[in-house]
């Protein structure tokens, strides 16, 4: 009998570390042996002169979280976790909301059932802190922590969502205490209410609007406030979907005086641009705005080449879509005000968790600005270490998850939604060229994706607590101010 379930040979394996060349015995979904001439498996697959990367982790996604307010995403995990595995993602982390007036402990055993027996690759919560009352912050959270639910997002925006200073102040306070990971979505509310007034009272409504209620400046605003209350709290940050310059330039201040603050950013502030949000008034622009309309909002070309000089240089740690999908022809969609709302009405988000890697692979790595180990960093390493998931998430070593993606680089093609595996009516980019794809996903040894065939099974992706973040963990000596 055969000690390996599979073989991958000749693989030339890629870690944020290193390029080697050797064959993967698994077993029992586990990396059991990497070598040499191993024996024979009960299977057997040759990646003779492929790539084989450690499946992409996406820690920042949006999965039938309910908005509260009529609105509806288009994904569950059913269909979103299948467009995971067909992009070569093998966990995704999507949140758990608390809804104001709620406990947190309701909200994740909502999104329990609502992950269970859908999922077709491994996923981890996140929390979303919206009500920070005494109980939450002396008993959920810790108790939350140490059960595996070890990060969490706050927000500086959303009436729905936000968070005064005082409290952010007390939940980041709770974070230095127990080792968990803020993630913090980093634009000012006023500044946005206020330009929002002046542009509606303008009659200015068209979705390009959208990027002129929430410039750069509300954007660098709350990421520099973000990062003093973290050095006030003397803990680890992690600002999420970081859009351009002027917030990187809080962060790379922080990094360069020694705070351990992490920088996130996504596709849509590489490959789109405020143009996206249309030109004029027309129904076609806002059409197109609509799809496009993400929170902060996609900038300009300068800020475009600002965010690959982040990846490449370090100013960026970790990678992530953001995907949160509403359709354009849905009435709960991205129309759910009308199909003329003002930019204020329109649901907030773009679709992405299926393209996210190969087009970070095509103009990344085949283009040369990224070498391959920090695109693994970037989508997987670092986001397992970020979250606690790390060594059984996202390397090439014995004794982890065979979470495994073959690469096809030599696979030109234009992006096309009918293309995709989500549920999703459209993709914000329709057309855009990637040369890069997975030809086959494993998540913990099975196929899931293979030869542009999903094979996955509703159900087959587990639930996987996390530890302490590494970067969270408390430190030993002194404050890092
Ligand atoms: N912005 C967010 O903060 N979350 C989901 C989508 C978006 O655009
Ligand atoms: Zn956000
Ligand atoms: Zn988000």
């Amino acid at each position: 009998m055969s000690i390996f379930d599979l073989v991958i040979r000749n693989a030339r394996c890629v870690t944020a570390a290193d390029v080697f060349e050797a064959d993967i015995g698994i077993r029992d979904g586990r990396i059991a042996a990497l070598g040499r001439a191993l024996a024979v498996g009960r299977e057997e697959i040759d990646a003779a002169g492929r790539w084989v990367l450690p499946g992409g982790i996406d820690g920042h996604c949006h999965f039938d979280q309910p908005t509260g307010d009529g609105t509806r995403m288009a994904d569950d995990f059913l269909t979103g976790t299948r467009s995971a595995a067909c992009g070569g993602t093998t966990t995704i982390i999507p949140f758990a909301c608390q809804q104001r007036g709620h406990s947190l402990r309701e909200a994740v055993d909502d999104y329990h059932r609502r992950a269970d027996g859908k999922a077709s690759v491994d996923y981890a919560f996140h929390l979303i802190v919206s009500d920070p009352t005494p109980q939450v912050l002396a008993e959920e959270l810790p108790a939350l922590i140490r059960e595996g639910y070890s990060s969490f997002k706050i927000y500086m925006t959303y009436d729905d969502l936000k968070l005064d200073d005082r409290q952010i102040i007390d939940v980041l306070a709770v974070a230095r205490e127990h080792g968990a990971m803020v993630m913090m979505h980093a634009e000012n509310a006023d500044c946005i209410a206020w330009l929002t007034e002046r542009l509606l009272a303008a009659g200015h409504t068209a979705p390009r609007y959208h990027a002129e209620a929430r410039p750069m400046l509300v954007e660098r605003e709350a990421t520099h406030r973000a990062i003093s209350y973290a050095q006030l709290v003397d803990v680890p940050i992690l600002i999420v979907h970081v859009s351009g310059r002027e917030a990187m330039e809080q962060i790379r201040w922080a990094q360069g005086r020694g705070m351990r603050i992490y920088g996130e950013t996504c596709p849509q502030y590489l490959f789109l641009s405020a143009e996206d949000l249309g030109i004029d008034d027309s129904e076609a622009a806002h059409r197109r705005g609509s799809m496009c309309i993400c929170s902060p909002p996609p900038r300009d070309k300068g800020n475009q080449e600002a965010i690959w000089d982040g990846l490449e240089n370090g100013v960026f740690q970790v990678f992530s879509s953001d995907h949160a999908p509403f359709s354009i022809d849905d009435p709960q969609g991205k129309q759910a005000a009308g199909a003329k709302a003002s930019f204020d009405k329109i649901p907030n988000g773009i679709p992405g968790v299926e393209t996210r890697l190969p087009l970070l692979f095509s103009h990344g790595v085949q283009s040369g600005r990224l070498d391959i180990c920090q695109f693994v960093a970037l989508t997987a390493t670092n986001v397992a270490k970020t979250y606690g998931l790390y060594p059984r998430k996202g390397s090439i070593a014995v004794g982890s998850d065979a979470d495994l993606v073959i690469w096809d680089t030599h696979a030109p093609r234009p992006i096309r939604n009918a293309d995709l595996h989500h549920a999703v009516d459209y993709t914000p980019y329709e057309g855009i060229e990637v040369s890069a794809w997975p030809a086959l996903t494993l998540v913990r040894g099975q196929a899931v994706w293979r030869d542009g065939e999903f094979l996955g099974r509703p159900g087959q992706g587990q639930f996987q607590p996390c530890g302490l973040p590494a970067p969270a963990r408390p430190k030993t000596r002194g404050r890092n101010t």
